[in-house]
């Protein structure tokens, strides 16, 4: 870290982690959240009432996250592991909520439970798998991901090319803007996460920790991922809301 000076950065990091950047991203992504989560809690009562629900949907998202990091972080310091379980147990709930956004922006316009259902669907085969090669099958990591990758792909061309890109562009206006900058927190931003899979599991052209021979930390890599694509997501459900309660 050379935008800092490196005493002044080890100062802070063991103000807070005990000179660790892993235990650091805990602790800031966790505050991250919880902010995130009295903004758009707070934020919520000043919008229509038709985008309240979303509203309260993006504070949840980022609410159980603020808590999984309180825990995460102190599991991780305790132990020195990563906090796999911790990790999915948020994912699996936090990822179909994400799912749950898409269907409330475009219920208005055609948007079905049904179509929510293969979202959360895809997103829980994507989990579920992730989690086998990450914290079950290690040694089967490549497949695990693939199958993995396949649902991932399966959500990316619904929000991008299928019903939930459908509905959208049929409301028009705000709500076909929000779905597009949505759709491209799914393809760019979730894209994070493998690289966070590959960075901790074996097989990826370099000793485990390795991917084509750097050396990158998982749990940083994830926790930058859940900032951007937890708060981002929310933020985005906001401009929304703003956009369409005036
Ligand atoms: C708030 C948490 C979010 C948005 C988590 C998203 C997680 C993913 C998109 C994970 C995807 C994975 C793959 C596509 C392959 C390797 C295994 C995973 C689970 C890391």
């Amino acid at each position: 870290m050379n935008f800092l000076l490196s005493q002044d950065w080890e100062a802070i990091q063991n103000a807070f982690s005990g000179g660790d950047q892993v235990a650091f991203t805990f602790f800031i992504g966790s505050m991250a959240m919880m902010a995130a989560t009295a903004f758009f809690w707070l934020e919520m009562r000043n919008m229509d009432a038709k985008w309240r629900t979303s509203m309260m949907v993006s504070g949840l998202i980022t609410f159980i996250a603020a808590v999984h990091y309180y825990y995460m972080r102190d599991y991780y310091v305790n132990t020195g592991d990563s906090p796999t379980f911790f990790r999915y147990v948020d994912w699996i709930l936090t990822v179909p909520l994400m799912c749950v956004e898409f269907y409330l922006i475009t219920k208005k316009s055609g948007g079905t439970i049904g179509t929510m259902w293969k979202l959360i669907g895809a997103s829980v085969v994507m989990l579920v798998t992730g989690y086998f090669g990450e914290g079950i099958y290690r040694e089967q990591a490549q497949i695990w991901g693939l199958v993995s990758g396949l649902a991932y792909f399966y959500i990316v061309y619904l929000v991008w090319f299928g019903e939930v890109a459908e509905c959208a562009k049929s409301a028009g206006g705000a709500v076909a803007k929000a779905n597009s900058a949505l759709a491209k927190f799914v393809l760019i931003g979730w894209a994070i996460y493998p690289i966070g899979y590959m960075a901790g599991t074996a097989g990826w052209y370099g000793a485990e920790g390795q991917i084509f021979g750097m050396d990158l930390a998982m749990d940083v890599i994830y926790n930058v991922g859940d900032a951007v694509n937890k708060i981002g997501f929310g933020l985005v459900i906001y401009a929304l809301a703003v956009a369409d309660s005036e």
